[in-house]
């Protein structure tokens, strides 16, 4: 792992910027960075204009990053990074005594990669369209069904342990925190789900959480968005 925090800093030192939306997938890195102490600059990008903008700025995303999608991650050393569940596992192997990520080469580790891989492919990417009203209705209905079916797994794989891998928070949790609170929009019924509603109550807890809270808040009321979706919040 020699030399790989300066690969990331830079030669010049420059901070890392992460640009993201705060109620998208993007909040679950802010999380881990909030989590780990990275040293960092959020630049917030609204997503629900055409071109998706920088709020700071009005500059157009997709000339920062051709995917238009957030999150991305600037290193110091001027590179662009992006996918999620890959730039978790990056910000965790710069710290990899917070165990967030556990390290490479272990069991463990793969576990985590498991479900970072489950949340972003069987969570993320089902509920996502639910929000494209160009959606035909058809196909709803069957993503709001497997949304229940995985919504099934992950209440019984949290019946055990308090979090997705054991007892240990991981950016795994980060990431399906994130995605748990989307469903909330669609006013999914929560009784079936009282395993990922303790869950998701205790993680709305964590200080990063709260703080990611406090930071988000001038940038939902610039996009007029609501508050972040927490499971027992929603009225
Ligand atoms: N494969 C990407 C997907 C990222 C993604 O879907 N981002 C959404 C927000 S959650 C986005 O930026 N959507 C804007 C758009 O597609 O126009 C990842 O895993 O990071």
């Amino acid at each position: 792992m020699s030399g790989f925090n300066e690969l990331v800093s830079g030669i010049e030192g420059a901070p890392v910027t992460l640009y993201a939306s705060p109620l998208a997938c993007s909040a679950a890195v802010h999380i881990i960075m909030l989590e780990l102490g990275t040293p960092h600059a959020v630049e917030f990008v609204d997503i629900y204009t055409q071109p998706h903008v920088l709020l700071s700025s009005g500059a157009v995303y997709k000339d920062l990053n051709p995917k238009d999608a957030v999150p991305a991650l600037r290193l110091g050393s001027g590179e662009l990074h992006t996918e999620v569940g890959v730039i978790l596992q990056l910000l965790g192997d710069l710290s990899p005594e917070s165990c967030l990520v556990p390290r490479p080469g272990t069991l463990a580790r793969y576990r985590v990669m498991e479900w970072l891989s489950y949340v972003g492919s069987e969570l993320h990417k089902t509920i996502g369209p639910l929000f494209n009203p160009a959606m035909p209705e058809a196909a709803k209905v069957l993503h709001r069904q497997k949304l229940r079916r995985t919504m099934s797994y992950m209440e019984q794989c949290l019946a055990a342990t308090p979090y997705l891998t054991g007892d240990a928070f991981t950016a795994a949790d980060a990431y399906l925190f994130v995605m748990l609170g989307w469903p909330l929009y669609f006013k999914v019924d929560l009784r079936p789900y009282p395993n990922l509603t303790r869950y998701h109550q205790h993680i709305s807890e964590r200080p990063s959480f709260l703080r990611m809270k406090k930071l988000i808040a001038p940038a939902l009321d610039r996009m007029k968005l609501p508050a972040f979706p927490v499971f027992g919040d929603e009225t």
